[in-house]
């Protein structure tokens, strides 16, 4: 494909750390993919990282941060914020969401010790985590993030009360828009409408090559993974793959909305991440610095591991359901809630796979140009510039987020 001839586009990748294309490294670093000199990479990374962003005379460092941090949480903090929400002081909220909001659900997280992927590696037969989604990993052998996807494809979960929650502040007109990093779907399948939503990893409603781009149907791409069969593009023979966005790829457009979003939020609910990946460890840190910000986690994440925190900032820690419960108790929205889940519920929730398309169903849809393609993509190594105009972090597993006023590659 001639990139050079396309009109110059914003792009953000999701976070492609140089280390995530050097498994070995990594491999030589300890005993195993999280060996001993990599731990501690990761903490002087995040001591430096804290030491930068600490304000002026401020020790950030004598104390672990998460330990400090979770002492400075605004006990009440929940109810300070449904007090806000009551006096109609949030009317443009928006809501971070991470694969925590879906454990409710029976999908396990990433990084939850015990029970999250990165903990029962030894299913997928990986060299190490995040090699799941890295596309040059994938090129090779597929069938890792083949044995993911049978997991996390549409139809065989259901939105839990988290998910309803978000819907109910769209039902309530309260949401400015909920980004997601999910790829399960659940947002939508609860109902969140499209122009509210930003699936900002993707999702496997669609379905292209991997190499060439060209569209492929994926309900063919689904049958194909669930019988454990590699969907083939039949324009340029490499695997199809779900449009999940893997690292080094763009972000879907859509995820430009941020821009407009967030410095319009009166208020940021941060649920179910552990704001590792890039660009959504930064995004956080474009509301305006008077908003209130509310983590809803098992643990303290991303800023809310720095102390102090802002003035703004409130967290509730613990399990994710039990606290969007008391929220919701708290806003007087249980009625709602339960009225919400049980018409929902008693739907017959709609398929999330888009319809074949109508070609050949072995065949791609056209030669040449990637028609239908959600996700411009790049490769890992594209150009990489600025973050969308947020402060910088440098995560362990991920690096920063990459946008550039044209297609480099
Ligand atoms: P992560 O890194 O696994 O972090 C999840 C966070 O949620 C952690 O801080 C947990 O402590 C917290 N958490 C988990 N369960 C609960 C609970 N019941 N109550 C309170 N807190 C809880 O996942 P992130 O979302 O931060 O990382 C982004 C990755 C994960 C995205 O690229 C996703 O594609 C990917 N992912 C998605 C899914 C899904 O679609 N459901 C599942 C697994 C991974």
């Amino acid at each position: 494909m001639n990139r050079s001839s396309q009109p110059p586009v914003p792009r953000v990748t999701r976070s492609a750390a140089g280390r995530l294309t050097e498994p070995a490294e990594r491999l030589d670093s300890g005993p195993g993919p999280y060996g001993k000199q990599r731990r501690k990479q990761t903490d002087s990374a995040l001591a430096q990282d804290l030491s930068q962003m600490s304000m002026s005379g401020q020790d950030t460092l004598n104390n672990s941060p998460s330990a400090s941090a979770v002492k400075s949480s605004s006990r009440g903090g929940l109810a300070s914020v449904a007090r806000l929400v009551k006096l109609g002081r949030c009317k443009n909220v928006v809501v971070v969401a991470g694969a925590g909001v879906s454990t409710a659900s029976g999908i396990p997280d990433f990084r939850t010790p015990g029970t999250g992927l990165y903990a029962n590696l030894e299913k997928y037969n990986i060299p190490y985590p995040e090699a799941i989604f890295n596309i040059d990993y994938f090129s090779n052998d597929p069938q890792p993030f083949f044995s993911l996807a049978k997991a996390l494809y549409p139809g065989s979960h259901r939105p839990n009360y988290i998910h309803y929650f978000i819907r109910m502040l769209h039902n309530k007109g309260l949401l400015l828009r909920v980004y997601t990093q999910n790829i399960d779907g659940l947002e939508k399948l609860c109902g969140i409408p499209d122009d509210k939503l930003v699936e900002a990893h993707g999702s496997f409603a669609t379905a292209a090559c991997h190499l060439c781009y060209t569209a492929y149907p994926a309900e063919d791409a689904k049958q194909a993974i669930m019988n454990d069969k590699v969907p083939i593009c039949t324009f340029c023979a490499a695997t199809v793959k779900p449009d999940v966005v893997f690292f080094g790829e763009d972000l879907p457009q859509k995820y430009f909305l941020n821009t407009q979003d967030f410095p319009k939020a009166d208020l940021l609910i941060i649920m179910g991440t552990s704001l590792q990946i890039e660009p959504f460890a930064s995004l956080v840190n474009t509301v305006r610095s008077t908003v209130p910000r509310l983590l809803l986690n098992r643990n303290a994440v991303g800023p809310f591991e720095k102390v102090p925190l802002r003035r703004a900032d409130h967290m509730e820690l613990g399990d994710l359901e039990e606290t969007v419960r008391r929220f919701a108790e708290m806003l007087g929205w249980n009625d709602d809630m339960e009225e919400l889940m049980r018409s929902q519920e008693t739907l017959s929730l709609p398929t999330l796979i888009s319809s074949p398309l109508s070609v050949d169903q072995t065949s791609c849809q056209s030669k040449g140009a990637p028609a239908g393609t959600e996700t411009s993509r790049s490769r890992a190594g594209g150009q990489r510039g600025a973050s969308s105009g947020s402060e910088e972090t440098d995560s362990e597993t991920d690096s920063k987020s990459s946008a550039s006023s044209s297609q480099s590659t």
